[in-house]
């Protein structure tokens, strides 16, 4: 894309999530779309959490992906700052496996929603995904790639022998 300001933001409650989530600047990156990516906690780091997501929108993001594991309140933190549509991916956790991230993240009560994508580095591809998903609804080239992306994909799989 010819104008480089993010429309994702991806935001992680720690650097230790980071290893994970930079599956989803991948993918944003495999499909040329502007991203940024900034660690913020909804508890280590409320103010700063706040101040980012509710001028997100005005700095021309249009989806933002949040990830975090444990008591994971950032995608909810985040969707109660903003109208833009936020993607909530749970890391997995040392205690519980992420099902605590899990339920942390998908069990918004009814009036700010989250969409909650899988634990960990299936949700952190499938979150940029969906993310492109979305900007491509009013973006026919980006429609196209992903187009190209599933047909690929599809062949792969086709592809595959087993020994
Ligand atoms: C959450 O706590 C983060 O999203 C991370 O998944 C988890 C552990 O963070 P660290 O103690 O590794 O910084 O806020």
């Amino acid at each position: 894309m010819a104008d480089r300001t993010p429309l994702v933001a991806v935001i992680m409650g720690s650097k230790s999530d980071w290893d994970v989530m930079r599956q989803s600047a991948d993918v944003l990156a495999s499909f040329d779309v502007p991203h940024e990516c900034r660690v913020l906690s909804a508890h280590r780091t409320p103010a700063e959490t706040a101040e980012y997501v509710g001028q997100a929108e005005s700095r021309g993001i249009e989806v933002i992906i949040a990830a975090a594991g444990g008591a994971a309140h950032l995608a909810g933190v985040c969707a109660a700052h903003t109208l833009l549509p936020v993607l909530g991916v749970p890391m997995e956790s040392a205690a519980l496996k992420g099902m605590d991230s899990l339920l942390s993240t998908v069990q918004m009560p009814a009036g700010i929603p989250v969409g909650t994508l899988a634990i960990g580095a299936p949700g952190a591809r499938n979150a940029a995904l969906l993310a492109v998903a979305i900007l491509a609804n009013s973006r026919p080239e980006l429609r196209e790639r992903l187009r190209n992306f599933r047909a690929e994909q599809r062949a792969k799989v086709l592809r595959e022998t087993l020994a």
